[in-house]
């Protein structure tokens, strides 16, 4: 049975963590920003980033109040009106590049791209997820140059953040179209090989699609209990299922049986594996929030190569900043948006590729995850700056290092 999302609500008391409730009575769906209380009974349901989800019934009779200030009231028009927007609506002007995309089109996408630049982009199978999906990523390779190094970007780990295979997609189509144009994009593609996995959770996304809007996680469907999911970015070995992720496979952090249980980061971790002596940087796309992460966020302990990270998070947030005028908040995962273990910008940083981060892209709170079409552009373009100034910052490091060990 589809989750009925009626409405994107902020709690405001500090209640006990929500695991059971019932659904709003349509009366209350108007009111933005008037408090409101509500008691709630027996309905799964989940209050995460400011999100009131509420899904299938669960046993039990837990209820208890509920206090909430509505957010969206229109959720469900907005909802709607995202998914009419991939077909190609006259109306709008809208280009390939804004609007969002059904899982069937990404695919449909990748071959096309993988086509249309058959010198340039490759298409690689690294894994499949639990319904059998492949993951596709597109490796960008502008010329032949011996040993070059390379940048892994993934999107869509978590399946209602549906920017981050946006910009996935953008980021490739940017890529080839201005190299040669831009003198960044040019310079880095000159350097490095760039690996794009614009769905890293198939199946989630689709459902997001056909059924749950606001659904995170995988689809691995749990045996005895009614719970399905694994949260992809709890599942990695680093500091595996600590505070900040949970084991009971109902809630929206479930870390999984064991690290790497899910095929979908499993077939991440082995590439990663497999490749780490090439891959400088590790990038995973994520929303919202508008933040730049680094690691780590499954400890309070500072990553060695920290003020590096720092200097780099920082210096793109004020590229942001000052072209965009829009603000991101930096910093170590930990320190700056939760102590949460298990994700895998950390475990990548572990295996040794030294310059990690997850980046928040937009917005931060006003449509959370159901950000219009209309900022996929704008958000685009601040994330692709923030990839442009941390590739050019590890280029001059690695650089540096190389002419020095020659001088010596
Ligand atoms: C979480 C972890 Cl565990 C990490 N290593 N880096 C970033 C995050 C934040 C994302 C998450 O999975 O909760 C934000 Se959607
Ligand atoms: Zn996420
Ligand atoms: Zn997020």
């Amino acid at each position: 049975m589809a989750a009925r999302f009626i409405g994107l609500y902020q709690r405001t008391d500090s209640g006990p963590p929500l695991r059971s409730c019932k659904q709003l009575p349509d009366g209350q769906r108007s009111a933005a920003q008037t408090q409101h209380h509500i008691r709630v009974c027996n309905k799964a349901a989940a209050v995460l980033s400011g999100v009131l989800r509420m899904s299938q019934s669960v046993p039990g009779k837990l209820c208890w109040f509920l206090h909430f200030r509505v957010m969206l009231s229109n959720a469900d028009e907005i909802i709607e009106m995202q998914m009419r927007n991939d077909s190609t609506d006259p109306r709008s002007g809208a280009t390939f590049y804004q609007r969002y995309h059904t899982l069937e089109d990404i695919y449909d996408w990748i071959n096309r791209t993988a086509k249309d630049y058959p010198n340039t982009v490759k298409v690689i199978l690294v894994g499949s997820s639990h319904e059998k999906r492949p993951l596709y990523a597109l490796k960008l390779s502008l010329n032949n140059r011996p040993n070059k190094k390379a940048m892994w970007i993934d999107c869509g780990i978590h399946a209602r953040e549906w920017i981050s295979p946006a910009f996935c997609l953008f980021f490739v189509h940017y890529s080839l179209l201005f190299y040669n144009q831009n003198q960044a994009m040019t310079q880095i593609l000159d350097n490095m090989d760039v690996y794009v996995l614009p769905v890293m959770n198939p199946d989630g996304y689709k459902y997001t699609w056909t059924n749950d809007r606001m659904w995170r996680k995988n689809r691995f469907p749990k045996k005895g209990t009614p719970c399905i999911g694994v949260d992809l970015n709890r599942n990695f070995d680093a500091n595996w299922c600590t505070r900040g992720a949970s084991d009971y496979p109902c809630s929206e952090i479930y870390c999984g049986a064991f690290p790497e249980s899910e095929p979908e980061s499993q077939a991440v971790a082995n590439f990663l594996r497999s490749h780490k002596d090439s891959i400088q940087i590790y990038l995973s796309i994520h929303s919202y929030s508008q933040m730049l992460l680094m690691p780590y966020s499954c400890t309070m302990d500072e990553a060695e190569n920290h003020s590096e990270l720092y200097e780099m998070v920082k210096q793109a947030a004020e590229n942001i900043r000052r072209y965009y005028r829009n603000i991101y908040t930096y910093g170590p995962g930990a320190k700056t948006i939760y102590l949460a273990p298990g994700g895998s910008d950390d475990w990548a940083h572990m295996l040794g590729i030294k310059y990690s981060f997850t980046f928040e892209l937009q917005d931060r709170g006003r449509y959370g995850f159901l950000l219009p079409p209309s900022h996929i552009q704008g958000a685009c373009n601040e994330a692709l700056t923030a990839v442009k100034t941390i590739a050019l910052k590890v280029m001059e490091k690695s650089q540096a290092s190389t002419s020095s060990r020659q001088t010596v």
